[in-house]
C-alpha cells in the first residue's frame, strides 16, 4: 500500500485527485498538504506547510512514511507573466524540494508539465513527444527546467520520476485561475448560469484539452505504471481532444441552443496560446504505459452541463 503525500491539495487537480487517491490507497494513506486553506470535503489527514521550505516538505514525508509525491505546486501561465519571479519560484523551488525530499527518502514523485512546455518553433500540428522546447512564457521556461531537472535526478540519483505534458483540464469541481485555456472551462459556468460568454481567445485558435477524469487517471495510471517499461519519464505528450472556441461553443449550443458567445481577445492570453502546440502526438504514452482518454468535446460537454446545471440548480454557483 502506498503512503502518498499530495502538494496543492485544494487547487484544481489537487481537489479531484486527493479523494481518487483516498478511494485507491484508503483515506488515511494520503495526506492532503495545503498552504493557505484545506481541501474540504474528503476526509483523512491533513497538513499545512509551505513547499519553499524544504525542512516542512522533510517534516511531513518523515512524519508520515509517505513514498509517493504528487508535486502540484504551479503559478498557470497568465498569471505567472504578471509576475515572473514568484511563477519561477513557485514552480522551481517547490520542485526541488520535492526532489532533494524524494532523493533523501526514495519517493516516486509526480510533477506535471504543460503544453507550455512547448513554444514557437515546435511543430505545431501532432507535436512529437520529443521536439524543440523554447517556451516564451516564464511558466513555460519553468515546466522545462522542471522537465530537466526530474531526469537528471532520475539518471543521476535513481529517482523515480514522471510526469505529463497536460493541456488545458476542464472541470465541474474547482475552477483553475490564471491559465490560458481557463475559456474551456468558464464557458460552461456561463451556459448552464444563462449567461453571455465573452471569450478571451480568438476563432481559430485550437488547443489540446482534456476532462478532469482522465487527467486524474493519467497521473494515476502513470505512476503505477511499469518502470521498466518507461522509455520516457519527464514528460509524456497526453492529450483527449484538441479544439477552439468555435467548436467548444457549437458543442454546447446543441444543449442550449440559447447560449451566446462573443469575442474579445486578451492579447496576452491570445500571444501565449498562438506558441503552444494546436494538438499533440501522444504515441509514446498510450505505447509506454497504456494512456487512453475516456472523454471527447461531446461527452465532455454532457457531462460538464449536467453536473453544473445541478450545481446551478442547488444555488452553489
Ligand atoms: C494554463 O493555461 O496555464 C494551464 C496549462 C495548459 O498548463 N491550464
Amino acid at each position: 500500500m502506498k503512503r502518498i503525500l499530495v502538494i496543492g491539495s485544494p487547487g484544481q487537480i489537487g481537489s479531484e485527485l486527493t479523494p481518487r487517491l483516498r478511494e485507491i490507497y484508503g483515506e488515511n494513506n494520503v495526506v492532503a498538504g495545503y498552504y493557505d486553506f484545506p481541501l474540504k470535503g474528503s476526509e483523512g489527514p491533513a497538513e499545512m506547510f509551505d513547499a519553499m521550505d524544504a525542512k516542512a516538505v522533510a517534516e511531513v514525508v518523515k512524519k508520515y512514511k509517505i513514498d509517493t509525491i504528487y508535486n502540484l505546486a504551479a503559478i498557470l501561465s497568465a498569471k505567472a507573466e504578471a509576475n515572473p519571479k514568484w511563477g519561477w519560484d513557485v514552480g522551481m523551488e517547490c520542485l526541488l524540494n520535492c526532489l532533494e525530499v524524494a532523493r533523501e527518502f526514495n519517493c516516486a514523485l509526480f510533477t506535471p508539465s504543460s503544453i507550455g512546455a512547448f513554444g514557437p518553433e515546435t511543430p505545431q500540428d501532432k507535436t512529437p513527444q520529443d521536439t524543440i522546447q523554447r517556451p516564451k512564457t516564464i511558466y513555460g521556461i519553468t515546466k522545462v527546467a522542471g522537465e530537466l531537472l526530474s531526469d537528471y535526478y532520475f539518471k543521476r540519483f535513481g529517482v523515480d520520476t514522471r510526469s505529463v505534458r497536460y493541456p488545458g483540464i476542464i472541470s465541474n469541481v474547482t475552477l483553475p485561475g490564471g491559465g490560458t485555456t481557463d475559456y474551456a472551462v468558464e464557458i460552461y459556468y456561463a451556459a448552464v448560469k444563462g449567461e453571455k460568454f465573452i471569450c478571451p481567445l480568438p476563432e481559430g485558435t485550437y488547443l489540446d484539452m482534456m476532462y478532469m477524469p482522465d487527467a486524474i487517471d493519467a497521473a494515476i495510471n502513470l505512476m503505477e505504471a511499469n518502470s521498466s517499461k518507461l522509455k520516457h519519464r519527464n514528460s509524456f505528450n497526453v492529450t483527449s481532444m484538441s479544439f477552439d472556441p468555435s467548436k467548444i461553443y457549437s458543442a454546447i449550443l446543441k444543449h442550449l441552443p440559447d447560449f451566446k458567445m462573443e469575442y474579445e481577445v486578451d492579447p496576452l492570453k491570445k500571444s501565449i496560446a498562438d506558441t503552444w502546440p494546436n494538438s499533440m502526438d501522444d504515441s509514446c504514452a498510450r505505447e509506454e504505459w497504456g494512456w487512453r482518454p475516456k472523454y471527447d468535446l461531446e461527452t465532455m460537454t454532457e457531462d460538464m452541463l449536467k453536473v453544473l446545471s445541478e450545481k446551478h440548480k442547488k444555488g452553489l454557483i
